[in-house]
């Protein structure tokens, strides 16, 4: 039996960010953590990052959910991360870690893993103050909009980052395509964007919801990364080997795109 699509506006009443964070990114435990999406996406980001070939003034990440973790490498390397988002409670989540308050979720174990790869896991408390510092906006996003953070126009970004947000936002390959394009219109020609999620899912839990996903193929998403403008620098997948909760969520494989986008595409 299929899912149905989530609406945004089902996102925006029923998706509860607390569950989502301790269910796949808790240290140890969580799904993300142990079916090795999470370490996966901080090796390709650390490489990506570490080679000092994409730096500039601002990165903007597209459909951030309550997560730092794509943060931690790009911080390095941008003077400013513009966080975005369209659940108001997924930015207010992520408020809370920037601004240190009470509850906040924990994302040490992340951070120094990242701190390890860089070759010093000792300096993860600066490490945190480094992306408190260079996240310096949360702005709210839609990427089914021509400009995804209407009413706001922003000049083009050097890079964009999306992580998990195209597939969960899109209902079919067109509206994929679609918001794709939409996306690409932050980006300054030659800029890069540095695209990650599953393969091969139609769902995924949070608490006792299920939540929509478009089940992406890798040769789909070279096409349509093509179709949109761009050259793949680097294409990465890594099959899934624990099966154990295929009950959260269905998916098949992690993968970690590097793309450019050409020169000549306003
Ligand atoms: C499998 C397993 C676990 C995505 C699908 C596959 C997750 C992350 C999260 C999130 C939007 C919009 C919804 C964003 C509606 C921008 C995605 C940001 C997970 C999977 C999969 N997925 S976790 O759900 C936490 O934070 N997103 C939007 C949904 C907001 C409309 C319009 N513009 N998202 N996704």
């Amino acid at each position: 039996m299929a899912l149905d699509f989530t609406d945004k506006e089902i996102y925006q009443r029923d998706f509860d960010p607390r569950a989502y964070l301790d269910t796949y990114y808790a240290a140890d435990v969580g799904s993300f953590v142990t079916d090795e999406y999470l370490p996966f996406i901080l090796k390709n980001l650390f490489g990506t990052f570490a080679s000092g070939a994409i730096r500039g003034d601002t990165l903007i990440d597209i459909g951030s959910g309550p997560s730092i973790y794509q943060f931690l490498s790009a911080c390095e390397y941008f003077r400013e991360i513009i966080a975005t988002d369209y659940t108001d409670r997924n930015l207010q989540e992520l408020e809370k870690w920037l601004k240190k308050e009470p509850g906040a979720f924990d994302w040490s174990s992340a951070v120094k893993f990242v701190c390890e790869l860089e070759g010093d896991r000792e300096k993860w408390t600066e490490k945190e103050e480094k992306v408190r510092r260079t996240v310096t906006r949360l702005l709210k996003c839609d990427v089914t909009k021509s400009n995804p953070l209407e009413p706001l126009t922003l000049p083009q970004a050097d890079c964009l980052l999306t992580f998990l947000c195209l597939d969960a936002a899109c209902k079919d390959h067109e509206a994929f395509c679609c918001a794709l394009r939409n996306i690409t219109s932050l980006l300054k020609p030659g800029g890069y964007l540095v695209m990650g999620g599953v393969l091969g899912s139609s769902m995924y839990m949070v608490g006792q919801y299920p939540f929509f996903s478009l089940d992406l193929e890798k040769e789909f998403l070279e096409r349509a990364v093509c179709d949109a403008g761009y050259v793949v620098e680097r294409l990465e997948v890594q099959p899934r080997t624990d099966l154990t909760s295929m009950f959260l969520s269905d998916y098949k494989a992690s993968f970690f795109l590097l793309l450019r986008k050409q020169m000549d595409m306003k």
